[in-house]
């Protein structure tokens, strides 16, 4: 096989679904008895703060209950040890890459943990509630929503993801079912540049027929196999 020297890992809620985090579209895909994809929008927001602002203060409290599982720190571990590039962009709000050790890690979704200030447009670590309108630490207005890229809003990094997508040499898919844009066209794309395309998901996903290799599996067992073959090589 040839030689491996830049890694592009793409992640979704699979790979945090082994830490108790749930994932969009295995249950039914409702919140409150609202869909997601109505939720997780500038319009949804607008229409309902409250409800929104609830949505997202429950999802940072699950985050800071929840542990990083044997995929993730198999990432971090691949991470210190792989002397080539790597690039794990994960769709997913959760800190769990981080604190599995990863640092090379882009949310290309935003972050449970980051809140948005709309008056003076600063970002701060946040860890508790947004819905009960806290001051902005910057400057005191109570205008901090969810730091999160809703459906229809721009992903974040999208340069640095493209000439990464574009340098590869192996592009691995982990955890997502391939339902959402720009991210379910990444193995396009680092096919296109000459990248062979791995896919580690529990099942079948919207995506697998783009990729030369698809293992079927839990990401707590498959991760760490994928990760001490590349560092064996
Ligand atoms: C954009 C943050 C424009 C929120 C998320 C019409 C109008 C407007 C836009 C569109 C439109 N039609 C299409 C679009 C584009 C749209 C889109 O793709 N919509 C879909 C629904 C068709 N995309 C956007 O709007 C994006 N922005 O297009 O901007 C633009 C673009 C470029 C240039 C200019 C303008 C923004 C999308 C971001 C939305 N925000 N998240 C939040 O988290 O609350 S999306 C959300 O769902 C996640 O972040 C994730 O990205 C996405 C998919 O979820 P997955 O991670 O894949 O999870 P899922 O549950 O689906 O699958 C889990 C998988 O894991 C399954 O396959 C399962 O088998 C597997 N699994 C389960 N357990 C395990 C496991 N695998 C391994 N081990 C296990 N144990």
């Amino acid at each position: 096989m040839p030689d491996i020297n830049s890694i592009v890992v793409l992640t979704g809620a699979g790979i945090s679904a082994e830490s108790g985090l749930r994932t969009f579209r295995a249950e039914d895909g409702l919140w409150e008895d609202h869909p997601v994809e109505e939720v997780a929008t500038p319009e949804g927001f607008a229409r309902d703060p409250a409800l929104v602002q609830r949505f997202y203060d429950e999802r940072r409290a699950q985050v800071r209950a929840a542990q990083p599982n044997a995929a993730h720190e198999a990432l971090g571990r691949l991470d210190r040890e792989f002397t080539g590039e790597l690039l794990i962009v994960t769709q997913n709000i959760d800190d769990l890459h981080e604190r599995g050790g990863a640092k090379r890690v882009l949310h290309m979704h935003g972050e449970s943990l980051s809140a948005w200030c709309q008056s003076c447009n600063a970002r701060h670590r946040w860890e508790d509630t947004l819905g009960d309108g806290p001051p902005c630490p910057s400057c005191g207005e109570a205008a901090m929503r969810p730091d999160i890229v809703w459906f229809g809003e721009m992903p974040y990094e999208m340069e640095p993801i493209f000439d990464a997508l574009s340098a590869c040499d192996l592009f691995v898919s982990i955890g997502t079912s391939g339902a959402v844009y720009p991210a379910a066209g990444f193995v396009q794309q680092a096919a296109a540049n000459g990248a062979r395309t791995l896919e580690l998901n529990l099942e079948e996903s919207l995506g697998s027929r783009n990729f030369d290799e698809s293992r079927l599996g839990p990401a707590s067992t498959l991760v760490p196999q994928w990760v001490d073959e590349v560092l064996a090589r």
